[in-house]
């Protein structure tokens, strides 16, 4: 009886396993509303950089933007906000979405945001020495401004080494930059709308009474792949599904090819892409209102895998909850950042001028998810964190594989002085774990209580 009931438990301990292993992995974000995802591939790498949609919000009232990376598409790190509104002199409000790309060593940040100067939605660009920055204005003064439709700038150096930038909503705009990036080449021209090339013609054209295969509105995303230039976009009007077009050239002869994306519930009536391949996948990057608490105003970022259809087009992609596989497994032995994670529920995340990003808002019954552990043959004997509490602290329960896995570790967060007096804690690993695993950091402590600031954690041998 006894062994039955024995086999009975880890037989559901398995199936809890699975199903956590199984379950949400989108949105990728969960601490803080994120939008309009741009993402890039840098050093071995993936970076996204987002804007960030406040708490709360009636409109696009956005501050700031944000950088995320990964090195194995499930554990995602939190790079905090490295710029903001107040990087740049001439902008007061609207900090919409934007592209960021390496050139010679820099990293060129293009946004868009309101002007003051102009009163209309201007394109600017911050340069930075690394992916996460710092960056600053490059220029001091908008790329171009002057109109409304001015927004969404995206990005891309061809071949040959020019670069070119699109942008706009809901008229179509491009220029090419001169190889320092922060400068126009020439004048910005106007891409002319067609059927054959958006679906629609031009806005000013269309006819009420007409149903256009499509419209073109807003969130372009440029790049080429082999001998084709892609332009994916926003489409249809309110809300948005995801289309493209595609050419030969770079600045012409667009031809439509369809949705990718198309129109169904993301609980966001915006939409906005990037592409990217990763570790031989390809990558497809959006935003919905699926986080709690989220809508049209509070979107989060998204991803799903997809294969280019052999003659290079794209398939149908739709959004799922479960999101995209590991490509990579994460070191337990090395210091690993307690913003770096796979999932989370009720915690939030801050910036420390001295440690980085940290962990905040935590409280009795949050956790945070850490996929794909490599333990190694032999077990940890050891667990650290360094962690900080203005009051008195609570509990850190390592669990395996579930939220209600086998607890292999349990640490005691003492007072340590300050939100941000940080200690370093070691507790011993009780339970052996071997292998690769998923890992819960489940948080413990007084109901209602703001417990304690996690900073960073490892185990060792
Ligand atoms: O995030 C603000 C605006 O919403 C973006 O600029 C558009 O692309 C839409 O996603």
């Amino acid at each position: 009886m006894k062994k039955k009931m024995k086999k009975l438990a880890v037989i559901t301990l398995l199936f809890v396993g699975l199903v956590y292993k199984l379950s949400a992995q989108n949105p990728i974000i969960q601490t803080w509303y994120t939008s309009d995802p741009a993402p890039v591939v840098y050093d071995g790498i993936l970076y996204v950089y987002t804007g960030h949609d406040e708490d709360k919000a009636d409109f696009f009232w956005m501050n700031e933007w944000r950088v995320y990376s990964t090195k194995d598409m499930v554990n995602w790190t939190d790079h905090g906000s490295p710029l903001a509104l107040e990087s740049f002199a001439w902008a007061d409000d609207r900090a919409w979405a934007g592209q960021c790309i390496e050139r010679h060593g820099k990293f060129y940040w293009y946004v868009c945001a309101h002007s003051k100067l102009t009163n209309t939605m201007a394109i600017g660009v911050a340069v930075g020495d690394s992916p996460i920055g710092p960056f600053k204005d490059a220029i001091g003064k908008p790329l171009c401004d002057g109109e409304w439709a001015y927004i969404d700038p995206t990005v891309f150096i061809d071949d040959g080494g020019q670069a070119y930038l699109y942008w706009g909503n809901p008229e179509l705009f491009y220029a090419e930059l001169n190889e320092d990036m922060i400068s126009l080449k020439g004048k910005v021209s106007i891409i002319k709308q067609t059927v054959e090339g958006f679906g629609a013609p031009n806005p000013k054209e269309r006819q009420r009474d007409i149903k256009y295969m499509d419209t073109y509105v807003e969130g372009p995303w440029f790049y080429k792949r082999g001998r084709k230039y892609y332009l994916l976009y926003a489409a249809g009007g309110v809300p948005e599904h995801i289309a493209y077009s595609m050419s030969d050239n770079p600045v012409e002869s667009w031809k439509y090819m369809g949705e990718i994306m198309p129109l169904q519930d993301i609980g966001s009536f915006t939409n906005h892409c990037g592409v990217v391949d990763y570790k031989g996948n390809s990558y497809f990057f959006y935003h919905t209102g699926k986080l709690p608490g989220g809508g049209g105003f509070c979107r989060s970022v998204a991803v799903e895998q997809f294969n280019y259809n052999k003659d290079g087009t794209f398939p149908i992609i739709n959004p799922t909850k479960e999101g995209v596989g590991p490509v990579g497994v994460l070191n337990p032995y090395r210091r690993v950042e307690a913003e770096t994670f796979a999932f989370s529920q009720g915690v939030k995340s801050e910036p420390n001028a001295k440690t980085g990003v940290y962990i905040s808002e935590i409280h009795d019954g949050d956790y945070i998810k850490v996929r794909e552990l490599d333990f190694g043959k032999q077990s940890p004997k050891a667990f650290y964190v360094a962690v900080a509490s203005a009051l008195r602290g609570g509990m850190i329960e390592v669990r395996i594989d579930s939220i209600e896995g086998v607890v292999i570790a349990n640490i005691a967060v003492t007072h340590t002085g300050g939100w941000e007096r940080w200690k370093r804690l070691k507790t011993n690993v009780q339970e052996s774990v071997a292998g690769v695993h998923d890992v819960y950091l489940v948080f413990r402590g007084r109901k209602g209580c703001k417990l304690f600031n996690f900073d960073w954690w490892k185990f060792t041998k």
